[in-house]
């Protein structure tokens, strides 16, 4: 028994009803290789989802869950860049928009490396996946030393960080850079509202979006945005996937890209120590970016890290819960972890209530209960937000996240998102990341105890 924040108690039983339900979640949406997000909404691989789910997964099977990453780094391009989205062949073309036949990856990406065997998208997403592999490994370090995981992810998993520390440092200034607002994973954040305005959108009927066929359009991002979308995806296609040609259409860093990256760098050090390389270089360029990250993208007034637009090189006066993510720095300096835990828990994100974060600020201007990631409180960011606040001890706020992650998943059948006002669900239901994150913290739980 666990005491909720009211006083009543979760039962062992309501845990194990939770646990069987994540568990059958991802089973059904395993296709073989990998796990799709949603068998309705996206039926391929995306890149971050699939480091979620193996944090989930590894509970159940560390060997499937190494086969999850070990899938997408297959598709790696030879410049590093792990795409955001592996197509699965066998499913229709219009089942998803945008399509392969939209990227053309093999043949608009070959002179940056995009593999042959594999139809991927050029964009990428949030590097969480050396964190993903290290918590994948620890998960059952037999399999994993006997089927030689580590080994063969490590200089996959450089040459990613490398990618985005080199092509992707469109600053300057030591962070990795977003090109497209898909990239962050957070598709139609305020914060990309004022960098979108200067994108003129493809004309409507040039593209079908396939997402309406499945989704609420007061749920989704809207006809325009897609627009602006499509715009941009295009104009980097047609640059042959380029990062040189990406700047003056839309570049940002982006606080949580660049904490996940930080989180990453040091789960890498630990990597290389078990693989007998060096694990110093990893220390010192998590400590370089976390420097870059509070000189580049902390702002004292909001009390929190904002993105920083690189086209008029501003911080963009927007209060996501992607500013709160650097919590999961482990050398954050401890007046900025306090700022953060005031911000966290203070009127924009009430982090102390019995309600999920909400993805962008109660207060804001912006602020949309339903709509995708103008409000709506989503299941991965509590748990990066969890993980981050015990990162720095304060168990008792990473508690009460934890214990709103459980209550919401099991009310809601593990929704994408969630309403933050109301706890109702929204989106996909039967969400992979959604169903492995709440496996990960009933299993971490039962470890602690
Ligand atoms: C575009 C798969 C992905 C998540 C993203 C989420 C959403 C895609 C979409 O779904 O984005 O990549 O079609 O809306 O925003 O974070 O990885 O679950």
């Amino acid at each position: 028994m666990t005491a909720l924040l009211d006083g009543t108690a979760r039962t062992d039983a309501a845990d194990l009803t939770l646990r069987r339900g994540a568990a059958r979640v991802l089973l059904d949406n395993w296709v073989g290789t990998g796990t799709v997000p949603s068998r309705t909404l996206y039926p391929h691989q995306w890149s971050w989802d699939s480091a979620f789910i193996a944090i989930g997964l590894r509970h159940l099977s560390a060997r499937r869950a190494q086969r999850e990453l070990e899938s997408l780094f297959a598709a790696q391009w030879g410049d590093g860049r792990v795409p955001h989205i592996v197509f699965n062949s066998s499913v229709p073309n219009d089942a998803y928009f945008p399509s392969p036949d939209f990227w053309r990856s093999s043949t608009a990406g070959a002179a940056a490396g995009a593999p042959a065997a594999h139809e991927t998208s050029g964009i990428v997403q949030p590097p969480v996946h050396a964190l993903a592999a290290w918590l994948t490994h620890e998960a059952d370090p037999g399999e994993s030393r006997r089927r030689g995981f580590l080994p063969r992810l490590y200089p996959r998993l450089v040459a990613w960080h490398d990618y985005l520390l080199t092509a992707r440092d469109l600053g300057r200034g030591g962070l990795a850079a977003v090109v497209h607002p898909w990239e962050p994973g957070m598709d139609n954040s305020p914060c990309w509202d004022a960098p979108l305005a200067r994108v003129t959108p493809a004309a409507p009927d040039s593209f079908r979006r396939a997402d309406l066929d499945h989704g609420h359009p007061a749920d989704r991002p809207t006809d325009l945005d897609y627009g602006r979308y499509v715009r941009l995806a295009v104009a980097y296609r047609d640059s042959g996937y380029d990062d040189r040609a990406a700047r003056p259409h839309f570049a940002l860093e982006d606080p949580c890209v660049n904490a996940l990256l930080i989180a990453s760098e040091t789960a890498l050090a630990k990597i290389a120590t078990q693989v007998g390389e060096d694990a110093a270089s990893h220390t010192k360029r998590a400590a370089r970016l976390t420097e870059a990250l509070v000189t580049r993208l902390w702002d004292d007034e909001a009390g929190m890290f904002l993105a920083r637009d690189l086209t008029t090189d501003t911080l963009v006066r927007e209060h996501s819960v992607a500013g709160l993510a650097p919590l999961l720095a482990p050398g954050l300096p401890a007046d900025i972890v306090e700022r953060l835990t005031a911000t966290l828990t203070g009127p924009r994100f009430r982090a102390d209530s019995t309600d999920l974060v909400p993805s962008y600020d109660l207060t804001g201007p912006a602020f949309d209960p339903t709509r995708y990631w103008r409000g709506p409180a989503w299941f991965n960011t509590a748990w990066l937000l969890e993980r981050g606040l015990r990162t720095h001890d304060r168990r008792a706020h990473a508690d009460r996240i934890r214990r709103a992650i459980l209550e919401t998943a099991g009310a809601t059948q593990f929704a994408e998102y969630v309403d933050p006002t109301t706890g109702e669900g929204r989106g996909a239901r039967a969400f992979s990341w959604t169903a492995a994150l709440t496996l990960d913290l009933l299993t971490t739980q039962e470890a602690r105890r």
